[in-house]
């Protein structure tokens, strides 16, 4: 038999197509099917490889362990004026996020702050395709969630947070939003997976094995603990995310949506906060001038050869769109 290919040439409405069929395959409904391959296409456009093409093999994991519901329909229920909360009912999160977008930022519009809750969905993705999107409205953009609870507190040595993502974006006049999006553990357990499959080291602060001890590898990795990033600042944020779309938004812990996995690998199942801000509702005619002391402070960091969060990503989405 052929040794396989390196490296396979996509181009992105064939990656995007690809995707979909195998999960239309796998009985995920056309709408699932269609959110979730859009956020995979846009990973592997912008060169995020834990949370591109691969994660499509996480999704169909998670569907034939028989705990997602891949033809769940969201639906939406007023909370309060400045609330809404998006029940997935055990689907994926992406067509639940889709789903009530258009409600949160009417909310942001109306109150000047809102917040969504998402709850009982699957979540396997990138954070910052949703805050972009919310970016794109002109809104500020909030987000974060659990998962499973693979993260060590500081000064620990066994898994209570999750990977536990913050995401945040800034939408600017011109060009791209200010956007960072980052695990609160040292590095996003897809990048330890992706290590793993191909038998390389890892930098001996991500993680310690199964007796406490820093390891490079990173199966014993896997078997062992992450770090959060940061030490115990890094543990306090993880802490605060499994509170704030946790505890707050009625949905699982990374402990509690661990035990609900009960080794069936799944995608981690709980909930997520995303919180949209309207910057023209808090600053009025002021609004020119908070977008100049954003840019300032933009220009203050590029100019001494600083570089932005996301300019990576902005920059490989660039070289994408125009091979
Ligand atoms: P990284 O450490 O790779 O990147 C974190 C952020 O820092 C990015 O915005 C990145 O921008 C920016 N950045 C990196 N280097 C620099 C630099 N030198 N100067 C300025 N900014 C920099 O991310 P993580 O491994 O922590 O997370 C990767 C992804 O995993 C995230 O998208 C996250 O949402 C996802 N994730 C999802 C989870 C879930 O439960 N759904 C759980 C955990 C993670 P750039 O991209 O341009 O390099
Ligand atoms: O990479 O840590 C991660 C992750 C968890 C859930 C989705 N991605």
């Amino acid at each position: 038999m052929a040794e396989p290919a390196e490296d396979v040439a996509l181009s992105l409405s064939e990656l995007f197509d690809l995707a979909r069929r195998a999960l239309v395959l796998h009985g995920v409904s056309a709408a699932h099917a269609e959110a979730i391959a859009r956020v995979i296409t846009q990973g592997q456009r912008d060169e995020c490889h834990s949370h591109g093409l691969y994660r499509l093999l996480g999704c169909v994991r998670s569907v034939r362990s028989g705990k997602v519901d891949p033809r769940a329909e969201p639906t939406v229920r007023d909370v309060s004026p400045g609330v809404l909360a998006v029940d997935a009912h055990y689907g994926f999160s992406l067509l639940a996020f889709e789903t009530g977008l258009p409600r949160l930022a009417e909310k942001a519009r109306t109150q000047g702050i809102a917040a969504m809750a998402i709850n009982r969905c699957f979540h396997f993705s990138a954070l910052w395709p949703e805050v972009e999107t919310i970016a794109a409205q002109g809104l500020v953009g909030l987000a974060m969630n659990p998962s499973h609870s693979w993260v060590a507190p500081a000064g620990g040595t066994r898994g209570v947070f999750g990977t536990n993502p913050i995401a945040f974006a800034w939408p600017r006049a011109q060009g791209h939003p200010f956007v960072f999006d980052f695990a609160t553990s040292a590095i996003a357990r897809g990048d330890i997976e992706l290590h793993a499959r191909e038998g390389k080291p890892i930098p001996p602060h991500w993680a310690i094995d199964r007796d406490g001890q820093p390891t490079t590898d990173a199966r014993a990795a896997l078997d062992g603990a992450m770090q959060t990033f940061g030490g115990h600042k890094g543990s306090a944020l993880a802490a605060m995310v499994e509170l704030l779309a946790g505890a707050l938004i009625g949905d699982l812990t990374s402990m509690e949506s661990q035990a609900f996995d009960d080794g069936a690998g799944a995608s981690p199942c709980h909930g997520e906060l995303v919180i949209a801000i309207d910057p023209q509702r808090f600053l009025g005619s002021d609004h020119a001038a908070g977008q100049a002391r954003a840019e300032s402070l933009f220009d203050a960091i590029v100019d001494q050869g600083a570089r932005l969060p996301s300019q990576r990503r902005f920059e490989a989405r660039e070289r994408c769109m125009t091979r």
